[in-house]
């Protein structure tokens, strides 16, 4: 009986250490998926080839920045997770793409400026740009 206390005592801190160790590591990804980020704009700066998906919400955008080249053609998946509708409009070339439901994706492909430089980006529907839902399009 004694034995078997112990071993369960043991069991509870060997979990106890496996609930640590789970909680660090989505910690840790989280950490890294921040960071790749940008890093993922990396693949698309290869000029069109890369995929870059934005998730669109009440009222921002993730990732915010994204990085292209300059001329590129661009396929963005537009990922409405959010309960309204929006949209992504890229000042400087004035392309918008079409209003995405909530809960639908759209693949939407514009053609970056051919001028590097970090233009603004942001929704169009009525009020989402004053509470916050801009972005930044990298052109480099
Ligand atoms: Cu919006």
């Amino acid at each position: 009986m004694a034995t078997q206390q112990k071993e369960r005592l043991t069991r509870r801190s060997l979990l106890h250490r496996a609930g640590a160790l789970a909680v660090a590591v989505p910690a840790v990804s989280a950490l890294l998926a921040a960071c790749g980020g940008g890093g993922g704009g990396g693949g698309t700066s290869g000029g069109g080839g890369g995929k870059i998906t934005i998730e669109m919400s009440e009222y921002k955008y993730n990732p915010a920045t994204i990085t292209v080249s300059p001329g590129a053609s661009v396929t963005v998946t537009l990922k409405n997770v959010g309960t309204l509708q929006h949209d992504y409009h890229i000042d400087g070339i004035n392309q918008t793409s079409p209003l995405v439901d909530p809960g639908k994706s759209v693949d939407w492909t514009f053609t970056a400026p051919s001028q590097a430089g970090t233009y603004d980006t942001w929704c169009t529907v009525p009020g989402h740009k004053e509470l916050g839902m801009v972005g930044k399009l990298e052109v480099k």
